[in-house]
Parts: structure tokens; sequence; C-alpha cells
């Protein structure tokens, strides 16, 4: 094929005129318009001088057209770059330097910020808004709605998604054209789609699980999605009797059962609802089933590797597992510190190899090998299980490394900016249990000696860098920070100091 990913995912519905989005206020967009409008949008970015494998950087709010940017960047062999919409411009920046991108998109309510960033990286700003207008959207407008799909390879570039890491500093995770496909192709033959699906997509689309996962499985079987722009609960429920399908974070599943509207009735024509990207409690999903039937699909993901095991479809999907490697994903649980294998049923950390796993981080070849051994398992970060009957249990994280609804929040990055704050010596955050996120953000601060914390100027401080939802829910001054022998900051004993402190 000329263009793998483009074909398979997109191509084979060119003609078509069977919806792919139902959109809010009873609108819809067929397959055909979509493609369309992803041809004018390839053939504005051909003509601004973009060719295979540059990177488009894009911070626009959930729509069709941000979407259409996916497929337009996918058939003018662009590497696509989806930044989360909460991030500050201080973050974009880094992205955007990073990846080198040529071009960034963001919402016409964001320019000012943005410009200086493009400005400062040699990058081209144009803006595409929600609403579908901006100065891309009216460039795009005159460009014709077919495009010559620029051929590309499977193992070519199609995505950066970047993930921070331990030392604060975010990596480019560069996603392949296949590990795009054949992970789609997976899922979609494992957990049944066709085209008769209607997908509930309420999930942001900058990340894998949106993104990746709900997207491409839909466009590889032609089905449709309900489009959302966000989770809200009273559309949720409002929506579901027209779905088959959803697929959400732990927190949706959540939200669902606290409220009395949520019953087996709105359910009985749902097939299938799908779980990841955080720990869905084993209480959560016995009480899922107890009000409407359905056992929830728990499966297991990260951007650097798509999705890696999955509960089955037909057989039991057990509470508080993530199921079986999915068939043609090796996993292999091993010692942290000699990488060997362990016996069945010990804990260590969670490897994985298959067609699935990232190229490596941009420009990073270091933290690529930290990460990627040489013979191609990707050591995941994560600790796990494995059951005398096959299921992978996640119980814990060899990373510093917070989810919150869903959202990974590296602790090193907050640190970093807390240590750089007026008066204070030294800092550490951690998780707290979140009765909605699962896990909340705690910033432990000391203060230098004789030095008196402004707290709310610290907050302030650090919000001006950091997305609203790494931000600290709390902070709290401590006169020391518990250490081990080796001086290291013993988390553990800080979690365990502050677990009473659940923020609401
Ligand atoms: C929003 N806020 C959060 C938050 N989301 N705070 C902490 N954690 C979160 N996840 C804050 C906002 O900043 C705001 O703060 C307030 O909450 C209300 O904002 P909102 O936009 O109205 O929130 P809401 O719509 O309720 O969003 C919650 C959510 C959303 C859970 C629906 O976060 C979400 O869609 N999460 C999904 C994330 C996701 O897709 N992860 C997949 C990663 S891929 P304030 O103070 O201003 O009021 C991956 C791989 C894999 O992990 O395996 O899938
Ligand atoms: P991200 O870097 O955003 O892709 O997040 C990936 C991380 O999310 C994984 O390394 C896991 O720690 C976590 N994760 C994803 N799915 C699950 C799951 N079903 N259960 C527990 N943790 C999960």
């Amino acid at each position: 094929m000329a263009n793998p990913l483009f074909d398979s995912l997109f191509g084979q519905h060119l003609e078509s005129e069977a919806v792919f989005l139902h959109l809010p206020e009873d609108k819809s967009l067929t397959y055909g318009d979509f493609l369309r409008l992803a041809a004018q949008y390839a053939g504005a970015f051909a003509d601004m001088g973009l060719v295979a494998g540059d990177r488009v950087a894009v911070q626009i709010e959930k729509s069709p057209q941000a979407l259409a940017v996916y497929a337009a960047c996918a058939q003018a062999g662009l590497v696509f770059l989806p930044l989360n919409t909460a991030y500050t411009a201080d973050e974009v920046t880094y992205f955007v330097e990073n990846s080198g991108a040529g071009i960034v998109l963001g919402d016409d309510n964001k320019r000012s910020a943005l410009e200086p960033i493009a400005k400062s990286c040699g990058a081209r700003l144009e803006t595409l808004n929600a609403d579908g207008s901006g100065s891309f959207a009216d460039k795009a407008a005159g460009f014709p709605t077919v495009f010559d799909t620029v051929p590309r390879e499977a193992g070519d570039l199609a995505a950066f998604l970047y993930t921070s890491g331990t030392t604060g500093r975010s990596k480019g995770a560069m996603l392949t054209q296949d590990n795009l496909l054949s992970n789609a192709q997976t899922l979609q033959k494992e957990w049944r789609f066709t085209a008769r699906d209607v997908l509930l997509h309420a999930l942001p689309i900058f990340h894998t699980h949106g993104l990746f996962v709900a997207s491409n499985i839909t466009l590889l079987s032609g089905s449709s999605m309900i489009f959302l722009p966000k989770f809200d609960l009273d559309q949720i429920i409002a929506d579901l009797p027209r779905a088959s399908t959803m697929m959400g974070v732990p927190t949706f599943y959540t939200r669902l059962l606290s409220d009395a509207r949520f019953t087996k009735e709105l359910t009985t024509h749902m097939r299938l609802f799908v779980s990841g990207s955080a720990p869905l409690l084993a209480e959560t999903h016995v009480q899922f089933e107890e009000r409407t039937g359905h056992r929830i699909l728990e499966r297991y993901g990260m951007t650097e590797t798509n999705m890696n095991t999955s509960n089955p479809y037909d057989g039991e999907r057990r509470a508080g597992t993530v199921g079986f490697p999915l068939p043609g994903i090796e996993l292999k649980i091993t010692d942290s510190n000699t990488g060997e294998p362990l016996p069945q049923g010990e804990i260590g950390e969670i490897e994985v190899r298959g067609p699935n796993v990232f190229k490596g981080y941009w420009q990073m070849p270091e933290k690529t090998a930290e990460e990627l051994r040489s013979d191609g398992f990707f050591m995941t970060g994560d600790l796990g299980q494995i059951d005398a009957d096959g299921y992978v249990s996640i119980v814990g994280r060899n990373k510093d490394l917070i989810i919150s609804g869903g959202y990974n929040i590296y602790p090193k990055e907050i640190e970093l900016l807390l240590d750089d704050q007026q008066g204070v010596l030294e800092s550490a955050v951690i998780g707290v249990p979140h009765p909605d996120f699962g896990e909340s953000v705690l910033g432990v601060l000391v203060a230098r000696p004789e030095q008196e914390l402004d707290i709310e100027g610290i907050r302030q401080k650090i919000g001006k860098s950091l997305a609203r939802f790494k931000q600290p829910q709390k902070l709290v001054v401590v006169p020391e920070l518990p250490r081990n022998t080796m001086g290291k900051v013993q988390k553990k004993a800080l979690r365990e100091m502050f677990s009473g402190e659940i923020i609401s």
C-alpha cells in the first residue's frame, strides 16, 4: 500500500456517505464530508511547504475539524502532534521547540499566547476553532476536496505524543504508522467492532485513549461515534440509548454509578464498556455489574505502546486485572534490577515487545536506551503479576507517577518548580486518594531556616507554568522530608503520613 495508515483507516471511506460522527444538536458528518475536509487541510499543509516527516503541533479544542487534522496529517505524510488544551504557554513552548514543529495550530482565543511561541521557535501559527473557523480553515477552503496521498511506509512516523518523565522533562514518543495500525487491527478484532457499532466518545483526542484506541477502531470498522466535546454526565445519560459501546477512564464509570438515572434499562442495548488509562477499582467493576448486568472490559496500555493487554471479550472479565497480552504482543515480568524474568506469580516490572511498541523518544537516544532494550522489550515502569490463569494485574508503579482522572502527572516536574519558589528549601509531590479522580496531587514543602512560606503566592506562581490539572490541590509544610539511609526522599512514608488527606 502507498500509505498504510491513511489507506486502511481513511482511504477506504473516501466515497462513503455513511455517518462517521454524530454531533450535538442532531447534526452529523459523513465519512465522505469528513475526508473531503481533511483533503483540503492536507492541500493547505502542502501549500505551506510542509513535507513528509514534518511535525504539526496542534492545541485545539475537540471537534470534527480537530480530528480532520489528524486525517490530513496521515494523508500528507506529516507527523501529528496533539497537545492537551490545558497546557500553559510555558509547556507548549517546550513541545514546539523540542519537536521542531513547522506549524502550530491553535484556537483564536489562544493566539496572543501562541504567537510569541511560534515566533521564537521559527514555526508558522495558524488558527482553527472548535466551530471550524480560523485562519487555517479560511486558507484550506480554497483547496480541492481531493488530495494525492503522500506515499509512506509502515515504519515511517505518524505521530508524536509527549509523555513526561521522571526527570521532569517531557519526551516525544515517536509512533510509527504500523504501531498505530497494528494495534487498531488487533483491538477491532478482539473487541468485535463492526460497521454497526456506535461508540459514545467523550474522551479528549490529544491522548492515546481517545485518539488512537477509540477513533482508529471506529475508522477501521467503518462504524460511527457520538462525538461529545467532553464528559458531561447529563449528556452521556441522554446519549447512552443511541450507543452500542463506550470507552472511558475509571472516573467516567464512577461518575455514572453515582447517578440514580444510570440504570440497567439505560444500558440494555449496549454491548461493550471499556475502561483504561488508570486502575479500575475491583469494587467499581462489581458495582457496575450489579447495576447494569455488564462487566466492564478493562485493558492496559500506554503512550509508548498503545494497548498491551485486554480482558477477553468472550471469556471471564476478571475484576482487578487487565487481562491477557494481546495477540502478537509479548509480555514478561522481570526483576527491575537485573532484567531477568521472574517465576510466574511473582511481582516485577512489566516489559512488552511487539509491533505496538514505539520507535523511541525524539532526539533522546539515552532516554530511549534506558527504557527500550536492544532486544525490543520496553520497560513500562509498571509493576505487575501474572496469575495461574494468565491474567495480568498491575499492582504498583516503579516510576514516580500520579494518575489523576486518567491524566499522567510526573511529580518531578512540579517539584522542580516548587524548589525554585521563594523560601522553599525542598519539596516532594505525592498522589493522595481522590474520590472522583482516583488520585490527586499533594505538595509537601520544607521552608528554608527562619523563612515563612507564602503558600498562596507559591500557588499563583507555579500556576502560570503548570496546566491546572497538574497543580497541587493542596500544599502542606513539614519541618523535614523523610529520607532513607542513602538520603533519598521516602515517598512511601510521605504517602502513609498523608493517607488520610483525602482531597475532594
Ligand atoms: C479536569 N480537572 C482535573 C482533571 N480534569 N483535575 C485533575 N485531574 C483531572 N483529570 C480540573 C480542571 O482543571 C478544572 O479545575 C476542574 O477539574 C474542572 O474541569 P473540567 O474540564 O470541567 O473537568 P471534567 O470535565 O470533569 O474532567 C474530568 C475528566 C477529564 C476525568 C472527565 O479529566 C478526562 O476526560 N480525563 C480523561 C483523560 C484521558 O483521556 N486519559 C487517557 C490518557 S492515554 P478548576 O480548579 O479550574 O475548576 C493513556 C494510555 C491508556 O493513559 O492506557 O489509555
Ligand atoms: P500514559 O503515559 O498517559 O500513556 O499512561 C500510561 C500509564 O497508565 C501506564 O504505564 C499505567 O501506569 C497506567 N494505566 C493504563 N491503563 C491502566 C489500567 N487499566 N490499570 C492501571 N493502570 C493503567
